[in-house]
């Protein structure tokens, strides 16, 4: 076990997560009719490539950092869960080109199928599935009942791009964060922030990521858009968090002062660099 540089991490990354969003001929949809809602083609065949892209952490210190239009300008941005941005334009921008959304959001209470929040964009899903890539197994235990209301929203918007990831996105990623780091770390998956960043990694030629390392604005206030406090929120619970912002500080490209004054850090897109 080694800890390897930012450079050797990015290879890595590049080589070993491969992102993938589920597809009809995929084993075992091919059984079920309803497999003919999901998006024929994969996610990196569908949307991008892009240039610029921003990734908006929904961490409290969003709020009063004024980077609205500075995320805006990529072009593409990425968002998380309910994080809205109706009220807080000055903040964090308008623009939503990805909403990538944890299973536990798809459940009825969060209003999923009938908030216009997620009517933006295209939507991309996940569940923590078991420690497993196995989609049979997968699909007989989500966390969240992740595929009847996939269904459910299809049908209510036949029209929207919306894909679901394939689980062993988050596993391999899991991987490159232990392998990592010389403790045992929690086997839960990665955070939206890292999946979400991940992604954009794979569409994007520079990937510029929002307070997911706090800048001097960091707050123990948990979202931007709510008023409830909780510092295991920045630092993790359930996921790896901690871990993970360790790897992104290692990978940044970016200065400690972008950090620091603006929560920003930079990151090359994997077609941009050879291994
Ligand atoms: O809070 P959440 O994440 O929606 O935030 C999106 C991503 O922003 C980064 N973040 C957030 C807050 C903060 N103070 N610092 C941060 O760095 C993280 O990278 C985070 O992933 C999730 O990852 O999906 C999560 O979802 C929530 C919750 O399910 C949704 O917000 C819907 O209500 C989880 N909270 C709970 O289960 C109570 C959270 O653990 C992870």
């Amino acid at each position: 076990q080694q800890k390897l540089s930012g450079p050797r991490l990015l290879c890595q990354l590049k080589d070993t997560v491969k992102m993938t969003t589920l597809t009809p001929d995929m084993d075992p949809f091919t059984k079920f009719p309803w497999a003919s809602q999901l998006p024929a083609q994969p996610l990196t065949s569908t949307i991008g490539p892009f240039k610029t892209c921003a990734v908006v952490s929904s961490a409290g210190s969003m709020r009063k950092s004024g980077l609205g239009k500075e995320i805006d300008a990529h072009d593409a941005v990425v968002r998380f869960n309910a994080a809205p941005t109706t009220g807080f334009e000055r903040d964090v921008g308008s623009k939503t080109t990805v909403r990538l959304i944890n299973s536990q959001v798809m459940a009825s209470e969060h209003h999923f199928l009938s908030s216009s929040l997620y009517s933006s964009g295209t939507l991309v899903a996940w569940d923590p599935a078991p420690f497993s890539s196995d989609l049979n197994e997968w699909y007989n235990r989500t966390d969240y009942p992740i595929f009847q209301q996939y269904q459910r929203y299809r049908r209510l918007h036949p029209q929207q791009l919306f894909f679901i990831l394939h689980p062993s996105m988050q596993w391999q990623l899991w991987k490159r964060i232990q392998e990592n780091m010389a403790e045992p770390i929690q086997k839960n998956p990665p955070s939206s922030g890292l999946l979400g960043t991940v992604l954009m990694m794979s569409l994007c030629d520079v990937v510029h990521v929002y307070e997911f390392l706090p800048s001097r604005r960091r707050t123990e206030l948990c979202h931007y858009y709510q008023n409830f406090k909780d510092a295991a929120c920045t630092m993790g619970a359930y996921h790896p968090l901690m871990y993970e912002k360790n790897l992104v500080k290692r990978m940044n490209k970016g200065s400690d002062q972008d950090i620091y004054n603006f929560g920003r850090v930079t990151l090359p897109g994997f077609n941009t660099f050879d291994c």
